[in-house]
């Protein structure tokens, strides 16, 4: 099944989104396959966001995600890299139709809230990235079968 890793930004973890955003994922139907709130070292930033290094806005881009607590997830299931980036909305949330979680709580572009793997690939990377193979729990709900046929 399809994995994708997201990220709840110093802004969202302070504005006390965290249960908003999980809610949204759950009551999609997505599963929770891994959980974690961790103050993110600049060296783990500067991988993550490794395709923007030559970018003027990537110290900026570091120095934010460094600046407090991010929660950590992956979340699974059916198309779920590409459903998540909908879910989550443009980079730019005065762009992000209502609805989205950008779209719904986010004004600023360096303030959007959320991170979402762009491609089945780049989740594996980030998966790998941030969580040890240890952390996922490897499950399948009760209720898959009301989630898909
Ligand atoms: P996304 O997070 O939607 O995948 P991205 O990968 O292009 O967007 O950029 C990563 C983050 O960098 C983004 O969430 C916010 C920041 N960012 C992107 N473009 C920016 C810009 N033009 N000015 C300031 N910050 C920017
Ligand atoms: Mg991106």
């Amino acid at each position: 099944m399809e994995r994708t890793f997201i990220a709840i930004k110093p802004d969202g973890v302070q504005r006390g989104l965290v249960g908003t955003v999980i809610q949204r994922f759950e009551a999609k139907g997505f599963t929770l396959v891994g959980l974690k709130l961790i103050q993110v070292s600049r060296d783990l930033a500067e991988a993550h966001y490794g395709e923007h290094r030559e970018k003027p806005f990537f110290s900026g881009l570091v120095d934010f995600i460094t600046s407090g607590p991010v929660v950590a997830m992956v979340w699974e299931g059916k198309g779920v890299v590409a459903a998540a980036r909908k879910m989550i909305g443009s980079t730019n949330p005065l762009q992000s139709e209502p609805g989205t979680i950008r779209g719904d709580f986010g004004i600023d572009i360096g303030r959007n809230i959320i991170h979402g793997s762009d491609a089945v690939e780049t989740a594996q990377r980030e998966i790998s990235l941030w969580f040890q193979d240890n952390e996922l729990a490897n499950w399948s709900p009760t209720l898959s079968s009301w989630i898909y046929e």
